[in-house]
Protein backbone atom coordinates (compact mmCIF):
# COMPACT_ATOMS: atom_id res chain seq x y z
CA UNK A 1 0.00 0.00 0.00
CA UNK A 2 0.68 3.69 0.11
CA UNK A 3 0.22 6.81 2.32
CA UNK A 4 0.79 10.45 2.83
CA UNK A 5 3.29 10.43 5.62
CA UNK A 6 3.87 13.77 7.10
CA UNK A 7 7.06 15.62 6.30
CA UNK A 8 10.03 15.49 8.10
CA UNK A 9 12.14 18.15 9.39
CA UNK A 10 15.88 17.22 10.08
CA UNK A 11 17.49 18.73 13.27
CA UNK A 12 20.97 18.22 13.93
CA UNK A 13 22.02 18.79 17.48
CA UNK A 14 25.87 18.82 17.79
CA UNK A 15 26.05 18.18 21.73
CA UNK A 16 28.54 16.38 23.57
CA UNK A 17 28.77 17.81 27.58
CA UNK A 18 26.08 14.93 28.18
CA UNK A 19 29.42 12.22 27.55
CA UNK A 20 32.85 11.42 28.34
CA UNK A 21 33.94 11.41 25.10
CA UNK A 22 34.98 13.96 22.67
CA UNK A 23 33.72 13.48 19.22
CA UNK A 24 29.62 12.86 19.50
CA UNK A 25 29.28 16.45 18.59
CA UNK A 26 30.19 15.33 15.13
CA UNK A 27 27.23 12.79 14.88
CA UNK A 28 25.47 15.24 13.00
CA UNK A 29 28.00 15.70 10.23
CA UNK A 30 28.78 11.52 10.28
CA UNK A 31 25.16 10.96 9.89
CA UNK A 32 24.37 13.74 6.91
CA UNK A 33 27.96 12.62 5.22
CA UNK A 34 26.58 9.14 5.72
CA UNK A 35 24.24 9.75 2.95
CA UNK A 36 21.14 11.10 5.16
CA UNK A 37 19.38 12.57 1.95
CA UNK A 38 20.12 9.93 -0.53
CA UNK A 39 18.25 7.68 2.14
CA UNK A 40 15.51 9.54 2.80
CA UNK A 41 15.12 10.07 -0.71
CA UNK A 42 15.32 6.90 -1.70
CA UNK A 43 12.71 6.21 1.38
CA UNK A 44 10.51 8.25 -0.74
CA UNK A 45 10.28 10.59 2.79
CA UNK A 46 9.98 14.36 2.02
CA UNK A 47 12.34 16.38 4.47
CA UNK A 48 13.73 19.59 4.99
CA UNK A 49 17.04 19.56 7.02
CA UNK A 50 16.90 22.90 9.06
CA UNK A 51 21.09 22.55 10.10
CA UNK A 52 22.06 22.61 13.53
CA UNK A 53 21.37 24.13 16.56
CA UNK A 54 23.59 25.81 18.77
CA UNK A 55 23.90 24.34 21.84
CA UNK A 56 27.27 24.61 24.48
CA UNK A 57 29.93 21.76 23.68
CA UNK A 58 33.25 20.64 25.41
CA UNK A 59 35.00 22.81 22.58
CA UNK A 60 33.15 25.88 23.61
CA UNK A 61 33.45 26.07 26.78
CA UNK A 62 36.48 26.42 28.84
CA UNK A 63 35.56 25.40 32.62
CA UNK A 64 34.72 21.66 32.45
CA UNK A 65 32.97 21.86 36.17
CA UNK A 66 30.68 25.41 35.97
CA UNK A 67 28.03 23.46 38.34
CA UNK A 68 27.56 22.12 42.13
CA UNK A 69 25.56 19.03 40.74
CA UNK A 70 27.25 15.57 40.82
CA UNK A 71 26.28 15.76 36.92
CA UNK A 72 28.59 17.17 34.41
CA UNK A 73 27.41 20.04 32.82
CA UNK A 74 24.12 20.05 34.45
CA UNK A 75 23.64 23.94 33.58
CA UNK A 76 24.75 22.94 30.07
CA UNK A 77 22.31 20.24 29.39
CA UNK A 78 19.76 22.89 30.82
CA UNK A 79 19.93 24.96 28.15
CA UNK A 80 20.17 22.75 25.30
CA UNK A 81 17.16 21.02 26.33
CA UNK A 82 15.40 23.84 26.47
CA UNK A 83 16.57 25.37 22.84
CA UNK A 84 15.78 21.55 21.96
CA UNK A 85 12.09 21.58 23.39
CA UNK A 86 11.32 24.72 21.41
CA UNK A 87 12.55 23.50 18.10
CA UNK A 88 11.14 20.36 18.09
CA UNK A 89 7.44 22.03 19.32
CA UNK A 90 7.62 24.47 16.35
CA UNK A 91 8.59 21.10 13.77
CA UNK A 92 5.63 19.73 15.50
CA UNK A 93 3.66 23.15 15.11
CA UNK A 94 4.24 23.09 11.27
CA UNK A 95 2.69 19.59 10.89
CA UNK A 96 6.19 17.46 10.90
CA UNK A 97 7.85 14.99 12.36
CA UNK A 98 11.12 15.35 13.80
CA UNK A 99 14.50 13.82 12.91
CA UNK A 100 16.64 14.63 15.95
CA UNK A 101 20.55 14.13 15.18
CA UNK A 102 22.56 13.69 17.86
CA UNK A 103 24.67 14.00 19.38
CA UNK A 104 24.75 12.22 23.13
CA UNK A 105 21.86 10.56 24.50
CA UNK A 106 20.93 13.31 26.54
CA UNK A 107 19.55 15.16 23.66
CA UNK A 108 16.90 13.17 24.30
CA UNK A 109 15.50 15.19 27.00
CA UNK A 110 15.23 17.96 24.84
CA UNK A 111 12.66 16.06 22.32
CA UNK A 112 10.89 14.13 24.27
CA UNK A 113 9.99 17.58 26.25
CA UNK A 114 8.99 19.03 23.30
CA UNK A 115 7.15 16.24 21.27
CA UNK A 116 5.25 15.62 24.64
CA UNK A 117 3.55 19.31 24.95
CA UNK A 118 1.60 17.66 21.86
CA UNK A 119 -0.03 15.59 24.13
CA UNK A 120 0.69 12.11 25.98
CA UNK A 121 3.80 10.57 24.52
CA UNK A 122 4.71 6.63 24.38
CA UNK A 123 8.69 6.18 24.24
CA UNK A 124 10.93 3.36 22.87
CA UNK A 125 14.23 3.66 23.89
CA UNK A 126 16.12 0.67 21.87
CA UNK A 127 19.37 1.28 23.38
CA UNK A 128 21.78 -1.29 25.28
CA UNK A 129 21.55 0.78 28.62
CA UNK A 130 18.98 1.78 30.66
CA UNK A 131 19.55 5.47 30.69
CA UNK A 132 17.62 5.32 34.16
CA UNK A 133 20.60 7.24 36.53
CA UNK A 134 20.11 10.20 38.54
CA UNK A 135 22.82 12.76 39.18
CA UNK A 136 22.84 10.59 42.31
CA UNK A 137 23.12 7.29 41.03
CA UNK A 138 25.28 7.37 38.16
CA UNK A 139 28.51 5.96 38.59
CA UNK A 140 29.85 8.40 35.66
CA UNK A 141 28.54 11.64 36.07
CA UNK A 142 27.29 11.53 32.98
CA UNK A 143 23.98 12.88 31.62
CA UNK A 144 23.38 11.05 28.41
CA UNK A 145 23.05 8.05 31.12
CA UNK A 146 20.02 10.12 32.68
CA UNK A 147 17.47 11.19 29.60
CA UNK A 148 14.96 9.25 30.34
CA UNK A 149 14.47 9.60 34.20
CA UNK A 150 15.00 12.77 33.49
CA UNK A 151 11.72 12.95 31.21
CA UNK A 152 9.62 10.69 34.02
CA UNK A 153 11.51 13.46 36.74
CA UNK A 154 12.59 10.56 38.53
CA UNK A 155 14.49 10.93 41.72
CA UNK A 156 16.61 14.15 41.77
CA UNK A 157 15.07 15.41 38.78
CA UNK A 158 11.92 15.67 40.49
CA UNK A 159 13.07 19.05 41.69
CA UNK A 160 14.31 20.03 38.02
CA UNK A 161 11.11 20.90 36.30
CA UNK A 162 13.41 22.00 33.82
CA UNK A 163 14.14 18.41 32.73
CA UNK A 164 11.02 16.27 32.60
CA UNK A 165 8.79 15.62 29.95
CA UNK A 166 5.22 15.79 31.25
CA UNK A 167 2.66 13.34 29.86
CA UNK A 168 5.12 10.97 29.87
CA UNK A 169 4.56 8.14 32.03
CA UNK A 170 5.80 4.48 32.74
CA UNK A 171 3.04 2.37 30.95
CA UNK A 172 3.74 3.89 28.26
CA UNK A 173 7.77 3.42 28.31
CA UNK A 174 9.23 0.53 26.63
CA UNK A 175 13.73 -0.33 26.55
CA UNK A 176 14.45 -2.86 23.85
CA UNK A 177 17.95 -4.39 23.77
CA UNK A 178 18.80 -3.62 27.41
CA UNK A 179 22.14 -4.89 28.42
CA UNK A 180 24.12 -2.98 30.22
CA UNK A 181 22.05 -1.96 33.54
CA UNK A 182 23.89 -0.29 36.93
CA UNK A 183 23.04 -1.65 40.04
CA UNK A 184 20.49 1.44 40.75
CA UNK A 185 19.13 0.91 37.45
CA UNK A 186 17.88 -2.15 37.43
CA UNK A 187 16.06 -1.86 40.94
CA UNK A 188 14.93 0.45 39.66
CA UNK A 189 13.15 -0.59 36.40
CA UNK A 190 11.90 -3.67 38.30
CA UNK A 191 9.68 -2.24 40.63
CA UNK A 192 8.75 0.58 37.91
CA UNK A 193 5.64 0.27 35.54
CA UNK A 194 8.21 0.64 32.89
CA UNK A 195 8.55 -2.52 30.03
CA UNK A 196 12.16 -3.96 29.87
CA UNK A 197 12.72 -5.98 27.10
CA UNK A 198 16.46 -7.98 27.19
CA UNK A 199 18.71 -9.12 24.54
CA UNK A 200 17.23 -12.67 26.12
CA UNK A 201 13.75 -11.68 25.18
CA UNK A 202 14.86 -10.84 21.70
CA UNK A 203 16.65 -13.99 20.98
CA UNK A 204 14.04 -16.29 22.41
CA UNK A 205 11.33 -14.32 20.80
CA UNK A 206 12.95 -12.58 17.90
CA UNK A 207 12.81 -8.91 16.89
CA UNK A 208 9.32 -8.48 15.14
CA UNK A 209 7.45 -10.01 17.54
CA UNK A 210 9.91 -8.18 20.35
CA UNK A 211 9.03 -4.63 18.84
CA UNK A 212 5.91 -5.11 17.89
CA UNK A 213 4.92 -5.64 21.50
CA UNK A 214 7.30 -2.51 22.38
CA UNK A 215 5.19 -0.57 19.98
CA UNK A 216 1.45 -2.11 21.27
CA UNK A 217 2.94 -1.01 24.77
CA UNK A 218 3.92 2.29 24.20
CA UNK A 219 1.18 3.17 21.98
CA UNK A 220 -1.97 2.31 24.38
CA UNK A 221 -4.16 4.96 25.30
CA UNK A 222 -1.83 7.82 23.51
CA UNK A 223 -1.43 8.79 19.99
CA UNK A 224 2.02 9.29 19.38
CA UNK A 225 5.70 7.66 20.33
CA UNK A 226 8.86 8.87 20.56
CA UNK A 227 11.72 6.55 19.27
CA UNK A 228 15.06 6.77 20.34
CA UNK A 229 17.97 5.12 18.78
CA UNK A 230 20.74 4.61 20.48
CA UNK A 231 23.45 3.36 17.97
CA UNK A 232 25.34 1.43 20.52
CA UNK A 233 21.82 -0.58 20.35
CA UNK A 234 23.63 -2.85 17.68
CA UNK A 235 26.83 -4.75 18.48
CA UNK A 236 30.18 -3.09 18.14
CA UNK A 237 31.01 -5.58 15.43
CA UNK A 238 27.91 -3.48 13.83
CA UNK A 239 28.25 -0.05 14.98
CA UNK A 240 31.93 0.30 16.40
CA UNK A 241 31.33 4.27 16.49
CA UNK A 242 29.74 4.81 19.39
CA UNK A 243 31.33 6.30 23.32
CA UNK A 244 29.92 3.54 25.40
CA UNK A 245 30.10 -0.15 22.75
CA UNK A 246 28.98 -3.04 24.91
CA UNK A 247 29.30 -6.50 23.30
CA UNK A 248 26.10 -9.31 22.27
CA UNK A 249 23.90 -6.03 20.88
CA UNK A 250 21.63 -6.19 18.11
CA UNK A 251 22.71 -7.22 14.12
CA UNK A 252 22.43 -4.50 11.54
CA UNK A 253 19.65 -6.67 9.99
CA UNK A 254 17.60 -6.99 13.21
CA UNK A 255 17.92 -2.91 13.76
CA UNK A 256 16.79 -2.93 10.30
CA UNK A 257 13.88 -4.71 11.20
CA UNK A 258 12.98 -3.25 14.07
CA UNK A 259 13.14 -0.03 12.24
CA UNK A 260 10.69 -1.23 9.95
CA UNK A 261 8.31 -2.06 12.31
CA UNK A 262 8.30 1.03 13.52
CA UNK A 263 7.75 2.61 9.44
CA UNK A 264 4.76 -0.24 9.18
CA UNK A 265 2.79 0.90 12.78
CA UNK A 266 3.22 4.78 11.47
CA UNK A 267 1.60 3.68 8.48
CA UNK A 268 -1.32 1.94 10.29
CA UNK A 269 -1.53 4.59 13.10
CA UNK A 270 0.19 7.70 12.56
CA UNK A 271 2.01 6.45 15.55
CA UNK A 272 5.42 8.09 15.31
CA UNK A 273 5.44 11.88 16.48
CA UNK A 274 9.18 12.11 16.83
CA UNK A 275 12.71 10.27 16.41
CA UNK A 276 16.02 10.61 17.73
CA UNK A 277 19.43 8.72 16.74
CA UNK A 278 22.00 9.66 18.91
CA UNK A 279 25.43 8.41 20.05
CA UNK A 280 27.41 8.64 16.71
CA UNK A 281 30.59 9.22 17.04
CA UNK A 282 32.84 9.30 13.83
CA UNK A 283 36.21 9.83 15.53
CA UNK A 284 35.37 6.24 17.47
CA UNK A 285 34.00 4.82 13.76
CA UNK A 286 35.65 2.49 11.34
CA UNK A 287 35.25 4.99 8.15
CA UNK A 288 32.01 6.21 8.55
CA UNK A 289 30.58 2.76 9.14
CA UNK A 290 27.99 4.06 12.25
CA UNK A 291 26.90 7.02 10.56
CA UNK A 292 25.78 5.40 7.26
CA UNK A 293 24.24 3.02 9.42
CA UNK A 294 22.32 5.55 11.20
CA UNK A 295 21.32 7.09 8.43
CA UNK A 296 19.70 4.28 6.80
CA UNK A 297 18.04 3.20 9.85
CA UNK A 298 16.51 6.59 10.58
CA UNK A 299 15.39 6.55 7.05
CA UNK A 300 13.92 3.12 7.45
CA UNK A 301 12.01 3.93 10.82
CA UNK A 302 10.58 7.02 8.57
CA UNK A 303 9.97 5.30 5.03
CA UNK A 304 6.91 5.00 3.03
CA UNK A 305 6.11 1.55 1.98
CA UNK A 306 7.44 0.98 -1.29
CA UNK A 307 5.53 -2.28 -2.63
N1 LIG B 1 24.27 6.08 26.60
N2 LIG B 1 25.08 3.50 32.54
C1 LIG B 1 26.32 4.20 32.20
C2 LIG B 1 26.33 5.54 32.88
O1 LIG B 1 27.41 6.19 32.87
O2 LIG B 1 25.32 5.99 33.39
C3 LIG B 1 26.45 4.33 30.68
C4 LIG B 1 25.44 5.22 30.05
C5 LIG B 1 25.50 5.24 28.54
C6 LIG B 1 24.49 6.21 28.00
O3 LIG B 1 24.92 5.29 25.92
O4 LIG B 1 23.37 6.81 26.06
MN1 LIG C 1 21.52 5.77 25.47
MN1 LIG D 1 23.56 3.35 25.15
MN1 LIG E 1 7.03 -2.57 5.30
Amino acid sequence: GSRTAPPVTVLGVPFDLGADRHGVDMGPSAIRYGGLSAALDAAGVDYADAGDLAVPTLRTRADEATDESDAKHLDGVAEMTETLADRVDRALGEGTVPLVLGGDHSIAMGTMRGAARAGPLGVVWFDAHGDYNTPTSSPSGNVHGMPLAAAHGYGDFAEMPWATASNVVEENTVIVGARSLDRDEQAVLRDSDMSVFTMSDIDSRGIGPVVEEALDIATDGVDGVHVSLDLDWLDPEDAPGVGTPVPGGVTYREAHTAMERVADRDAAESALRSLDVVEVNPVLDTRNETGEKAASLAATALGKQIL
